[in-house]
Parts: structure tokens; sequence; C-alpha cells
């Protein structure tokens, strides 16, 4: 059966594919009914150090400092620590919730009667998908995604989704084996990041031996993470992601830094002619869905030679990014993004039962986009859950000790 917009359109003849339900795009000229896309709140910060050891705190938190120009992005690639390729695991994500139901207990538990039950379950119970924000911005920008699908695994429990993107043990051999050449560019990235940011507000490292404004050799197991609460169309979403650093602002302590104050990094080739710029203006909307799920205001974009070197930089208003694009033949709408967003969701809430963990229906759901045309949906058989287990102690994707926190 191919659904689109909900209802029932076309009955595949073969029925082996009765079982999956697919949702098609829908057209991107017409106008929409307009969904809105709240401004994110912030729920809390944590951070993984070196050895990918989660804290509750802005250790990991950076402060912005102007690039020096010139900078060699290939500097300190030998010794670059990469976190291996991993599947996408929420677990940290999942901790961190966990963590802030259990805050709001506590601080609500002395004023509230026992017998209200928790306000965290209460709370949690409004929430309708928990996701990285990563997924979320490939899920936003599908509808202009020309080339590269996507699969997820969907758990939906006591009305909420849960979402991890699949990544196969075969994807996940592809991803680690990289060109050395596509090893290298995504390698600058991260050397951009140790020249832009620095542990001191103010103030761009001087570390004895490395070049002026080099804040640290790149290790990507360490990141500072924000968890937010926002909400599209009708549905509340729980989201964590990275944020690169922040501006320094006179006076502020850590815990006083808002999302009003980060700042996400990019990496970009320098533009040299028209077709560079249009290739550019296409990015725009990845790197605007991805700062705004967030609440990031900021993108500095660091701009390259292809042999690594900073040659400039421009800093982007987030919320001005789809007016720089508007009307253009390449250009995107954000509106029709979160228009699509809203039917995808829709879409899995609708053909995902809720169960309830006492059911023990803990059915794990595959997802699979495919450019150009939309999205297919199958019911894992056991043996596909047992790849997604990979071995783990886990109920699904989920940690186990996750599963025991929710409610019967
Ligand atoms: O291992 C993986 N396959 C991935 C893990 C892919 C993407 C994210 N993650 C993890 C992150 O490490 C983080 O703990 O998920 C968590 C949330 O990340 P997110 O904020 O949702 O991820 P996303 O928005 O896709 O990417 C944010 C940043 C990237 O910044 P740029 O400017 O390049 O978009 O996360 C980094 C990168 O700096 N990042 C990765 N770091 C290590 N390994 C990877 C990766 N594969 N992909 C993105
Ligand atoms: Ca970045």
């Amino acid at each position: 059966r191919i659904k689109e917009h909900g209802k029932t359109v076309a009955t595949s003849t073969d029925e082996s594919t009765v079982a999956s339900q697919s949702l098609s795009y829908p057209p991107k000229n017409r106008p929409v009914k307009p969904v809105a896309i709240q401004y994110p709140t912030r729920l809390l910060t944590f951070s993984y150090d070196a050895d990918r050891t989660l804290h509750f705190d802005d250790s990991a938190m950076k402060y912005f400092v102007n690039p020096p120009m010139n900078a060699d992005l290939k500097y300190g690639y030998t010794r670059w620590i990469k976190r291996p390729e991993e599947k996408g695991r929420i677990d940290g994500l999942l901790k961190a919730m966990v963590k802030y139901c259990q805050d709001l207990d506590s601080s609500s538990g002395t004023l509230q009667d026992q017998s209200d039950g928790k306000p965290s379950s209460q709370w949690l119970r409004q929430m309708r998908c928990v996701s990285w924000r990563g997924v979320m911005t490939k899920t936003l920008t599908a509808l202009y995604e020309e080339r590269d699908g996507w699969e997820l695994n969907v758990m939906h429990i006591n009305n909420l989704l849960y979402l991890e993107e699949h990544l196969s043990d075969k994807r996940l051999a592809e991803k680690e084996d990289m060109t050395p050449y596509h090893r290298q560019l995504s390698y600058y990235g991260y050397s951009f990041e140790s020249f832009s940011t620095s542990s001191q507000p103010y103030q761009p490292e001087r570390l004895p031996g490395h070049p002026p404004g080099w804040s640290g050799d790149v290790n990507t197991n360490v990141q500072w993470c924000s968890v937010v609460k926002t909400k599209l169309g009708s549905h509340r979403l729980l989201i964590g992601g990275e944020v690169d650093c922040v501006t320094a602002k006179q006076g502020h302590g850590s815990a006083e830094y808002t999302p009003d104050n980060y700042v996400e990094l990019k990496t970009s080739m320098a533009i040299r002619g028209a077709n560079d710029e249009v290739k550019f203006e296409r990015k725009l909307l990845k790197f605007y869905f991805q700062s705004f799920l967030l609440g990031v205001p900021e993108i500095v974009v660091g701009f390259r030679t292809p042999q690594g070197r900073v040659v400039s930089t421009q800093t982007f208003k987030t919320m001005e990014l789809p007016r720089l694009v508007r009307g253009k033949p390449h250009g995107w709408d954000p509106h029709l993004c979160m228009h699509w967003g809203d039917i995808f969701l829709n879409f899995l809430l609708q053909q995902i039962p809720s169960g309830k963990k006492a059911d023990k229906t803990h059915e794990v759901w595959r997802a699979k986009f495919i450019p150009g045309t939309g999205v297919t949906m199958k019911l894992l058989d056991e043996a596909e859950v047992q790849e997604v287990r990979a071995g783990e102690d886990r109920v699904g994707f989920l940690p186990r000790w996750y599963f025991h926190t929710i409610d019967d």
C-alpha cells in the first residue's frame, strides 16, 4: 500500500510488500498549511571527555575566538584521536533526559503531594519524539535531499517515539573506511574548531610548540552537548546535539551561557564563481536546520583553499539564512521542510502502534528514506531486531537500564 498524506492511494500487487507502508513527498510547489516550529528551550547541557565519559557539567564548553588568517587546517592531522564510527545510539540523550526528570522531581517533590504522581512522568507524557539533532536535521531536509538516503530505527512506547539512525555493520565499515582524501576533508572541520576556540574567554590559546591559536590536538570523543525541547506543529520534541562553542560574555560563568550565545562552526571551500555560490547556498539549508533545532543563533564559516588554508571567515545569522536564498532557482523554503516533517511524524505516529511497556510489545520499526521518493516503513522481524541490538543488553535499541525507568 502506498500511503500519501495519511490516506491509501495505491495498492501494490506484490503481497510481499504489503507489510510495509510508504509515504511519498508532498509536492514542493504547492502552498501548504503553515506548520510552526517553536524556538527551542534549553533543558540542560553535558560534556563527553577524552575517554567518552559523560559528565553533567560544562567541562567541554569552549569559547569562540577569531581563527588566525591563513591557518593550516592540515595541522595536527596525524595526531587526530578519532572516535570510531558507531551506531546511532541515543544512550547519552536518554541519560540526560532521566537526569532532567530526576531534577524536576527533586525540585518539586517538596512542594507537591506524593500522591499526585511524579511531576516528571507528567512532563514526559507531553513529549512525542526523542532523537539526536542530526536525525531531526536529516528528517526535515529530506524534502530537498537528492543524494544521500538514510534509515532510522523507531520505537513507540507510551506515546513517545524514539528514533536512532540505523547504521548496519556494512554501512559502519564503509564509513570507517574513508578514502584518505575524505578523511582529510573531514579533519579540516575539526582543526578549524581547534583554531577558532579557546578554553579561556577572549584569549586565543598560545600553546608552546604549536602554531598561534591552536587550542589543542583534535580528539573527537570530546563534545559539549545541549538538550532542548521544542515543538513542530503539535508535536513536542526532545532533541540533543553538539554545540561547538559560545560567544564570550563579560562576567559570565559557564552556567550562564544560554543558547543565545551558542556558535556553530563550519568550513567550506572558498567561493570562486557562480557555481560555487549555488553549491554553498544549497548547503545553507542543512546549516539552517542544524542550528535552528538547538537554538544556535550564529554560524561562523571558515572559507578555505583546496589545500586547507583559511582565507576568510564570515558570520551568518541563522534566522537570516532563508532570506538569502528566497526566490532563487536553487533556493529552499524552510516552511516546506517543516510541513514535510509534520507529515513524517504523523505518519510514524499513525503507522506504529504505541506499545505499553507492560505489553511487552517492544517492536522496532525501520523507516527508510529514498531520495527523490519518500519514506518506506516496515516492522523488523526477530533476526533484524537482534542485529539492531548487536549483542548488547537492550530492549530493541533502548538500553535496558533506561527501559526500567519507563512507566508501566
Ligand atoms: O558516530 C556517528 N555515526 C555519529 C554520532 C554521527 C553524528 C552524530 N553522532 C553523535 C555525536 O557524536 C553526538 O554525541 O550524536 C550526538 C549528537 O550529535 P548531533 O549534534 O545530533 O550530530 P550532527 O548534528 O549530525 O553533527 C554535529 C557535529 C558535526 O558538526 P558539523 O559541523 O560537521 O555538522 O557532530 C560531529 C561534527 O563535528 N560529528 C561527528 N563526530 C564524530 N563522528 C560525526 C562522526 N561520525 N558526525 C558528526
Ligand atoms: Ca560544526
